[in-house]
């Protein structure tokens, strides 16, 4: 059985990921706003890459859509909603398909295409997701968990994240025998160091402190708060839904 983890979605080739279950995680902010956006009644999430994808999705689609996303983490000009999991509100999303497009997160979900199934992970559905991906690690005898990242780089939020759920998902016993690359080793030495205390983690990031210092405190404190959702989104084809 093999673990993978991959800081970021750039340069990870498709032979990777094809076919494979795999775990996309951003935690501050976009899976773990995606996450909030379903559990207050979504019909679904598209993400998108640029901007312009973004209104011409929204264009086509005949449900009722909001455009929702970020630029340097404010919401993009024009855009309904950002990418905040506090306007998930039920009362705003509810019954909409939201067309989404943040700066890392919609891109690794959309690089994660040809997975099978592709998860949506953060801490506040972690426990539900780490049940369904282990049963789909079962099945296939390997998983990828693919991080958002930074800019292209790493993020220790993300990296984080990844280290819980391999550790997670480490069957008892099987810890010598578990194939698991250098990104996989590296995440769950972080594990060690932070244990299981997202809000330590979480806090430490460089991400954090850019969204409290833009007044996003309270989405970085959102993002910590684990378990609350028991449901684990799916990106196929093209939109992630909890169906
Ligand atoms: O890059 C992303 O997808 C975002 O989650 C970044 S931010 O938290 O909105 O700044």
């Amino acid at each position: 059985m093999r673990i993978s983890v991959h800081f970021t979605p750039l340069g990870v080739p498709d032979a990777d990921i094809g076919g494979k279950p795999v775990v996309v995680v951003d935690i501050l902010r976009a899976t773990t706003t995606i996450v909030a956006a379903l559990a207050n009644g979504a019909r679904a999430v598209v993400p998108a890459g640029a901007t312009d994808e973004a209104i011409r999705i929204a264009q086509n689609l005949k449900d009722d859509v909001l455009l929702a996303g970020e630029r340097k983490g404010e919401r993009i000009s024009g855009f309904a909603l950002g990418n905040s999991p506090l306007e998930m509100t039920r009362e705003t999303v509810a019954g909409k398909t939201l067309v989404m497009s943040t700066t890392n997160g919609t891109l690794a979900i959309q690089a994660a295409a040809s997975g099978n199934p592709v998860f949506i992970g953060s801490a506040t559905n972690f426990s539900a997701a780490v049940e369904r991906a282990r049963d789909a690690f079962a099945a296939a005898g390997e998983i990828v968990v693919l991080c958002a990242g930074r800019e292209r780089g790493f993020a220790l939020e993300d990296a984080y994240a990844a280290g819980r759920f391999a550790h997670a998902l480490i069957p008892e016993g099987m810890r010598r025998r578990l194939q698991l690359n250098d990104a996989a080793v590296a995440a769950l030495e972080l594990v060690k160091r932070y244990g299981e205390r997202w809000k330590r983690a979480i806090s430490a990031s460089a991400a954090a402190r850019e969204l409290g210092a833009k007044g996003f405190k309270e989405d970085v404190r959102a993002a910590t708060a684990s378990d609350c959702y028991d449901l684990v989104p799916v990106y196929a084809n093209r939109q992630v839904t909890v169906r």
